[in-house]
């Protein structure tokens, strides 16, 4: 693995969805429970979206945000940390790409590029999918994911259905 153990920050790019229950609020809470771990802070968080549903699309829309996460944890860490949140709040998944409660998925590190049977950055869907495009350019216009910034791949992707659900910045700091 990559170990970073060098004690230093580094800064890391999270996705967050759901579609089963109040999934705008799981969000929240699971962007709160982050933020309060010693080793992780959550420097900015994108709008909330509305969006259709990708890949199985016989299933209820999603909430969608993104966050720039601040963390000494090293990838493999973070991304346990992530799966530890979705743990605690008991996240009902029923099938891959199907309806679940809450889904982090840790979409770059640093300006890393890693593959491992448990993560893969940056996520490799990421630059195809614009429920994750969107929200993270609100945050992350300049930066570079395979060659070109995520204003141009979100640019670029099929927004169509996609709402704005909350536009306020932090709208999650009083959903918790
Ligand atoms: N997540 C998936 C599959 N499809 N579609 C939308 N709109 N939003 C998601 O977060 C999403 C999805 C698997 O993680
Ligand atoms: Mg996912
Ligand atoms: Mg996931």
């Amino acid at each position: 693995m990559t170990a970073i153990d060098d004690g230093r920050w580094h800064q890391a790019a999270i996705g967050l969805g759901g579609n089963i229950g109040d999934a705008a609020t799981a969000i929240a809470r699971a962007l709160a429970q982050l933020d309060a771990r010693s080793d992780a802070t959550i420097l900015e968080v994108s709008r909330l979206y509305r969006t259709p549903p990708w890949g199985k699309t016989d299933q209820d829309w999603f909430f969608n945000a993104c966050a720039v996460v601040q963390t000494t944890l090293d990838p493999l860490g973070l991304l346990e940390a992530c799966l530890d949140v979705e743990k605690a709040m008991k996240r009902l998944r029923l099938e891959r790409w199907g309806p679940r409660t809450i889904d982090l998925d840790v979409l770059t590190y640093d300006t890393i590029t890693m593959e491992t049977p448990e993560l893969t950055l940056p996520h490799p869907r990421m630059t195809s999918r614009a429920f994750v495009l969107l929200p993270l350019c609100d945050i992350l216009p300049d930066h570079v994911v395979a060659g070109r910034r995520i204003a141009a791949w979100a640019g670029d992707a099929d927004a169509a259905g996609i709402e704005l659900a909350d536009g306020r910045a932090d709208w999650w700091r009083d959903r918790v």
